[in-house]
């Protein structure tokens, strides 16, 4: 028994979030396992994994570079080994993330009058027409819809010629871009020439192989940005809505419907499917008060932007609302989602429903969802999930008490509205962005600092990010972050004006206070990163200046994903310091090492920064932006 106690102490170490720990004791009590009690299994991970230099690039590997065996057998050494690796988890982060607007993209092709799918925001595609060169005229906005899908198409696999999507940085950036050599050609191009250029007797140079992962990554950066305005144009642009956040979003008799994954598509309709009055009364018929929606990680991100539907939790959460016993249906789309929730739904009545076939897992409940048939599909869902309510058990319903609130939804355009003092505004001149330049070129608040990306195992989960933010803010940095880090923010009251006064500095709680913003901003979800890279291109060129000019930084402080290293490279690449809290398996290579996290800055203004203690990378993130202030007071 002294064992148990004591690993299930090591356990709850391994979080600093109240109900998780709870969660973890009931995970004990009703025997199941979560990824924390793996986690213990792992005690020592791989060395050289953890290092970047194990090739299995082909079958004669895998090599592993040590004292003894510096080179594989095909002779790459150290650098090309940990520089191949890198640049295939950028080309994995791209094709996800790319992937993820892709479908995006289809599904605009499929918007009509009436249908399923429709035009929310005409405006904004007449805009983004303009902006992809297209002919905007009188053209019926269906008909519109459909030419930008097929142009969109195009970025992914354009024969000749660079993205149009280049055009989103300022020129200057654009021309160093070009003149390195890193201007995206086409999505899918730049995801396969690192596989190619990857593959055994390819590239051997690490400057090169770290380049075309550059390259890659603005790959991503553009398919997120594909994602991003086109789910706006479909499904809304977000403006400021209240929500709640953690585990107890799921206490009562409601219903509880999780939605888990990362494109809006399928639980945007899930959403309307439940609030039909045909499904609220099969909820009512089966004993329920009512359905509960709730999101994890950024499916949830996505839904809480545009409806205010509560976050259940994040990335490290996804098991323990299974073990709360009150879930009906765990719904999941693409990304981020643990295969084990498949054997630990049996020992609960949640119903675990696959529905892509890109993320197909053994032992889930397989509900293919089909984007022409989407309305119809939700519905089958949906009333699954219902009809679930009666085998709840009770006697295994633990939901823990924390959750907390607040106000989410900033878009660019509800940023910059805010600022202006009315909803949601166009970013069209100089005039709109005045506001927010001014409080930032006056000092009053020193920087901005995008805080996102995931939750890692290596660290208590949310310790770096709430740390870090919490350090940020009350310094008069204002944070905008996305994805799992939102998640974190949104769960300790950081996204509550009224907790302004509490936890951010004189400054920065002084304009949370007239401007009526919380000091931590919800910007979305991973894609949605590419909201913040907009921000800081639209200030810059409004400005006359370049991106590394701006006192703003972006930092991972619980990166976990391929995705968030894609991210982290297309921020750099755009110009801004990067601050990652785990280090990246790149440290087998010492020319790694020194280009990412130094030469960099020459090529392209910017780099990584890595210190694993949060408060340290806070003091470096702040010490480094007061730094630029000099210069960028003076350009102003
Ligand atoms: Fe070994 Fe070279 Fe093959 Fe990699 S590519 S597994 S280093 S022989
Ligand atoms: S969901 S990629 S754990 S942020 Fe986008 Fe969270 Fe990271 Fe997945």
């Amino acid at each position: 028994e002294k064992k148990d106690i004591n690993v299930l102490e090591q356990m709850q170490n391994m979080t600093i979030d109240l109900n998780s720990k709870v969660m973890l004791e009931k995970a004990e009590k009703d025997g199941v396992e979560t990824m924390y009690k793996r986690k213990l299994g792992y005690k020592v991970q791989c060395g050289f994994g953890l290092q970047g230099i194990c090739c299995r690039n082909c079958g004669m590997g895998p090599c592993r570079i040590s004292a003894k065996t510096p080179r594989g057998l095909c002779g790459a050494d150290e650098h090309t080994i940990v520089g191949r690796n890198y640049a295939r988890m950028c080309a994995g982060g791209a094709a996800a993330h790319s992937d993820h607007a892709r479908d995006i993209t289809h599904t605009l092709a499929l918007t009509t009058p009436g249908g399923d799918y429709q035009i929310k925001e005409p405006e904004k595609l007449k805009d983004f027409a303009q902006f992809l060169g297209i002919e905007v005229g009188d053209k019926d906005i269906y008909d519109l819809a459909h030419e930008v899908a097929e142009e969109c198409l195009m970025e992914f696999g354009r024969p000749f010629g660079t993205s149009k999507m280049m055009k989103r940085a300022t020129q200057a950036r654009q021309d160093l871009w070009k003149e390195l050599g890193i201007e995206v050609r086409a999505i899918d191009r730049e995801i396969a020439t690192v596989m190619h250029a990857t593959h055994i007797g390819c590239c051997a140079d690490i400057e090169s192989l770290v380049l075309t992962g550059m390259r890659c990554s603005l790959g991503d950066w553009v398919g997120s940005s594909i994602g991003t305005i086109l789910s706006d144009i479909m499904f809304g642009t977000p403006k400021p809505v209240h929500t709640e956040a953690n585990l107890n979003v799921l206490a009562g008799n409601n219903v509880n419907i999780i939605l888990h994954g990362h494109e809006p598509t399928l639980s945007e309709m899930i959403v309307a499917a439940s609030e039909l009055p045909e499904m609220q009364e099969l909820a009512k018929e089966v004993g329920a008060d009512g359905i509960t929606l709730s999101g994890i990680c950024c499916t949830g991100n996505e839904l809480t932007m545009r409806h205010g539907i509560k976050i259940a939790g994040d990335f490290h959460q996804q098991e323990l609302a299974i073990i709360t016993g009150s879930v009906e249906a765990m719904i999941v789309d693409v990304q981020c989602i643990f295969p084990s929730l498949a054997e630990l739904s049996t020992h609960y009545h949640t119903k675990f429903i696959t529905t892509s076939p890109k993320a197909r897992i053994t032992g889930s409940q397989y509900m293919e969802f089909h984007e022409d048939t989407a309305m119809e599909d939700a519905k089958t869902i949906v009333r699954e999930a219902i009809m679930n309510f009666k085998n709840r058990d009770a006697s295994k319903v633990l939901v823990p008490d924390l959750k907390s609130e607040g106000v989410v939804g900033f878009s660019e355009n509800a940023i910059v509205g805010k600022l202006n003092n009315v909803v949601n505004t166009q970013i069209d001149d100089m005039d709109t962005l005045k506001p927010l330049i001014d409080v930032l070129a006056s000092g009053v608040i020193r920087g901005v600092v995008g805080v996102v990306g995931c939750n890692n195992a290596k660290t208590p989960s949310n310790y770096n990010h709430l740390t870090l933010i919490k350090e940020l803010i009350k310094n008069d940095f204002l944070v905008v972050t996305t994805g799992c880090g939102a998640s974190v923010a949104a769960k300790n009251g950081l996204m509550l004006k009224e907790n302004a006064k509490k936890y951010a500095g004189k400054g920065l709680a002084t304009v949370c206070e007239l401007v009526d913003i919380p000091p931590v901003l919800h910007l979305g979800s991973c894609v949605d990163n590419s909201r913040i890279i907009n921000i800081c291109t639209l200030v810059a060129q409004s400005l006359g200046m370049e991106v590394p000019d701006l006192p703003v930084a972006g930092s991972a402080p619980e990166w976990m994903s391929e995705k968030a290293i894609a991210i982290g490279t297309y921020v750099v690449a755009n110009g801004i310091d990067t601050y990652l809290g785990v280090m990246p398996p790149v440290t087998g290579s010492s020319r790694a090492v020194e280009i990412l996290c130094g030469e960099l800055k020459d090529k392209v203004g910017a780099c990584f920064h890595v210190n694993e203690d949060a408060i340290e990378l806070a003091k470096m993130i702040m010490d480094d932006i007061e730094a630029k202030r000099p210069h960028f007071e003076e350009l102003y």
